[in-house]
């Protein structure tokens, strides 16, 4: 369903003939603002909700939600006439304060209050718009956090690194976890790597949270020399946060070049550029050419 306010037209193509006939309008009269275009919205649940329907105003505007837990309320309505309106139902409020804007807040009791399908309409004969809202706790730290080169291939290109990080503490009304690393290549970019999070819950300040370890193995190896961070985005939140850094440095039969590039010895100082800055063919002190 279209997340913004107008008339679509849902025309049929029919076959044979490839022929485009016109179907039905829907009218759209009112939009939740803060709504993505996936008809979703992630809350915060340390935040007061505000949630606005702006829309071409009738005279009253109502809110409804379906809970996830399958309930479902109608928390009230509001006319531009009465502004500050409807009913004033703790934790639920609606204000409207112009023409074409209600706005309804709640201010506490989020996770058992707005977890699930928020609806505002006013005219019953129209289609009203839909906002799916999951309330979320979004971590800010990891801990114990490691990253390691895993040394079990013979052939250093066969080498792989493995990282791990704890993620303290999150919460999703939807129950919808999940983590991806920030893979560095050496050549400055970086991926983005899906993670294994295995999560357990637990308790605090009798408010349930989940804390996670969000693990990958098998990265490719950067191919030049260097200290590398390795980030993690943390959903719920979409939130990139510090990982671990680690060091790689050039194998014991290589050169590290000037731009920290790894060559092979021999190729020191043979009369060919083989770093790509020359510095493998700076400073070599006195050579003849014959
Ligand atoms: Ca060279």
């Amino acid at each position: 369903m279209p997340t913004v306010a107008g008339t679509y037209n849902y025309d049929v193509i029919v076959n044979p003939g490839n022929t485009r006939l016109t179907g039905p309008r829907l009218e759209i009269r009112y939009q939740i603002l803060q709504c993505g275009s996936d008809g979703k919205y992630d809350l915060d649940e340390t935040s007061t909700a505000y949630l606005s329907c702006f829309g071409i105003a009738d005279d009253k505007v109502k809110w409804d939600i379906n809970r996830d837990d399958g309930t479902n309320f109608n928390i009230g309505s509001c006319s531009w006439s009465g502004r500050m309106c409807g009913y004033n139902y703790p934790p639920y409020e609606i204000r409207r304060l112009d023409y074409s804007t209600s706005t309804l807040i709640v201010k506490q009791n989020l996770r058992n209050s707005i977890a699930g399908t928020v609806i505002c309409g006013g005219n019953p004969n129209k289609v009203s718009p839909r906002c799916k809202v999951r309330v979320v706790y979004k971590a800010d730290r990891l801990s114990n956090c490691m990253a390691s080169i895993n040394l079990t291939a013979l052939d250093r290109k066969d080498w792989t690194v493995k990282a791990s990080c704890d993620v303290e503490k999150m919460y999703a009304s939807d129950g919808n976890y999940s983590c991806y690393w920030i893979v560095p290549d050496g050549n400055g970019i970086e991926t983005q790597e899906k993670g294994s999070l295995s999560t357990e819950s637990f308790v605090a300040n009798t408010t349930a949270y989940v804390r996670g370890t969000c693990w990958i193995r098998n990265l490719p190896i950067p191919t030049v020399a260097g200290t590398y961070n390795y980030d993690v985005i943390v959903n719920p939140g979409n939130t990139r946060l510090t990982g671990t850094r680690l060091e790689i440095k050039c194998p014991t039969n290589k050169w590290r070049c000037g731009n920290n590039h790894c060559i092979w010895k021999d190729w020191r100082c043979d009369g060919e550029d083989h770093c790509g800055d020359g510095s493998d063919e700076q400073n070599c002190g006195v050579y003849t050419q014959r």
